[in-house]
């Protein structure tokens, strides 16, 4: 398979429209649930908004090795999409935490929660997306096709004071993560069509 393919949020809608798959509420209000917890500038809250805007955003490539952190340290292992899927994702994608579903190699949709960004824990040098499927796979997927449908958004990512504060909030992404996609209009997604048609490019 081409590695670094990426459908993007257009074509999906349109794909979704087709299928008749009711788009996604957003019933948070970003800009003042924004403004109360980490008191961001307005500028922010509207980039916040137009990206919530974009999504459903499907997206789906190879799994690649990262730095091989998430199982050790974290005990969260994270499915890492090579750089050309990192760099086709929209520039006004903000980083941060997300959540949504997820197969392997047109599997079993399993929720995940997903991480955008460059990891300011790590100091990383390169942006990276990852994504953690609330499922026990107990093997590598190394080579194997993932896709992904980022249904919502979380929070902003940023450092910790220490590896147990970054798992804790990790731990409450996915807690988020599994009750959000429970409500119907996110649910419905899981069985959108993209999750076991073959992967096509949007380029
Ligand atoms: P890397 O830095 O190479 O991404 P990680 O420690 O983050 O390594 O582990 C990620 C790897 O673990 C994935 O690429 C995949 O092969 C495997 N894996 C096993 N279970 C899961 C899961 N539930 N979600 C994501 N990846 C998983
Ligand atoms: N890393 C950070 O440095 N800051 C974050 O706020 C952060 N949030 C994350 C949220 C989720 C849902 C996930 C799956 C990962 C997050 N990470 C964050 C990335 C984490 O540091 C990374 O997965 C490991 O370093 C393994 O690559
Ligand atoms: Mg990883």
């Amino acid at each position: 398979m081409e590695r670094g393919i990426v459908i993007l949020g257009k074509l999906a809608r349109s794909a979704l429209r087709s299928q008749r798959i009711p788009q996604i509420n957003h019933p948070l209000a970003p800009e003042i649930h924004f403004k109360r917890q980490h008191s961001r500038s307005g500028s922010d809250c509207k980039e916040i908004w137009e990206m919530l805007s974009q999504l459903p955003l499907f997206a789906g490539g190879e799994i690649v090795r990262g730095f091989g952190r998430g199982s050790k340290e974290l005990g969260i292992p994270t499915a890492n999409f090579p750089l050309e899927v990192v760099k086709s994702l929209p520039e006004s994608l903000p980083t941060g935490a997300y959540y949504g579903w997820a197969n392997v190699d047109n599997g079993p949709v399993h929720k995940m929660v997903l991480s955008v960004g460059w990891n300011p824990f790590y100091n990383n040098k390169e942006r990276s997306v990852e994504t953690h499927m609330l499922h026990d796979f107990n093997c590598d997927l190394y080579g194997q096709t993932l896709k992904i449908c980022i249904v919502g958004y979380l929070r902003p990512e940023r450092s910790f004071d220490s590896l147990e504060s970054l798992i804790a909030a990790i731990r409450g992404d996915i807690e988020q993560a599994k009750a959000s996609l429970d409500e119907a209009d996110k649910a419905k997604l899981k069985e959108a069509p993209y999750f076991t048609e073959k992967l096509c490019s949007s380029k």
